[in-house]
């Protein structure tokens, strides 16, 4: 585990963006712990994330020419990015996200931001089934620009419900031939809880459930 990974953990910990406890995903499934990322709602909170997400981007070496945000939770997300890629790092860092409802008039369309051209990186919160990320690279191939990576803050690291036996992450990795790469992942959760000596009860939850759902 990396240095900027550990600290995340404790941030999104202290930020109590992530959590553990007892929740119900998407998938039905009842899990130990939740990350959301829908917690970074203040100006300081939504400032580190972007230096994480920035630092993972250049971590993955992803090559892009813009960044898109899926709406909603991924619009704060590639605007905090993008602006940390330029004052940390002095990239330009082009970005966009899309609406839900398209507007027909004005300026029109589904996409704001710079046009989606070229090599794309996508910046979400989360995967796990995979729903959201297969929506966004329809908006990419429907604006007939290219993907080159997804990066999402964690990667549940979770099998898929569809009985494939591959990751969500994996089976979008696969199917488009694209690096996903994530901050953290939930072994680096299961790191740090061992490391810190202190969540025993939580951490025997999380190997029950990685014994489980885990890939
Ligand atoms: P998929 O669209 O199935 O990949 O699920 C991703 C979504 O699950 C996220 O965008 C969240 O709405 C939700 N989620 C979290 O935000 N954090 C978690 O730790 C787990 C989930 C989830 O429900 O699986």
């Amino acid at each position: 585990m990396k240095d900027y990974q550990r600290e995340f953990i404790e941030f999104a910990l202290a930020n109590e963006v992530l959590k553990f406890g007892s929740f119900v995903l998407k998938s039905g499934r009842v899990s130990p712990y939740f990350f959301n990322a829908g917690l970074f709602n203040s100006g300081k909170t939504l400032g580190s994330i972007g230096r994480f997400y920035a630092a993972a981007l250049l971590d993955a070496d992803f090559k892009y020419d813009v960044l898109f945000g899926p709406a909603y939770k991924g619009i704060p997300l590639v605007c905090a990015t993008a602006l940390a890629l330029t004052n940390e790092h002095g990239q330009e860092a082009p970005f966009a996200f899309n609406r839900k409802e398209k507007k027909d008039h004005g300026e029109g369309g589904d996409i704001v931001g710079t046009p989606l051209q070229g090599q794309i990186v996508v910046v979400d919160d989360v995967i796990t089934a995979g729903t959201a990320i297969n929506e966004s690279i329809e908006i990419i191939r429907g604006n007939k620009a290219h993907l080159a990576g997804v990066l999402v803050a964690v990667d549940r690291a979770e099998v898929a419900p569809d009985g494939s036996g591959k990751s969500a992450i994996q089976a979008v990795q696969e199917k488009n031939n694209i690096p996903v790469r994530a901050i953290i992942t939930m072994d680096h959760i299961m790191e740090f809880m061992s490391e810190k000596g202190t969540y025993e009860k939580e951490l025997a939850l999380m190997k029950e459930y990685k014994s489980q759902y885990g890939i």
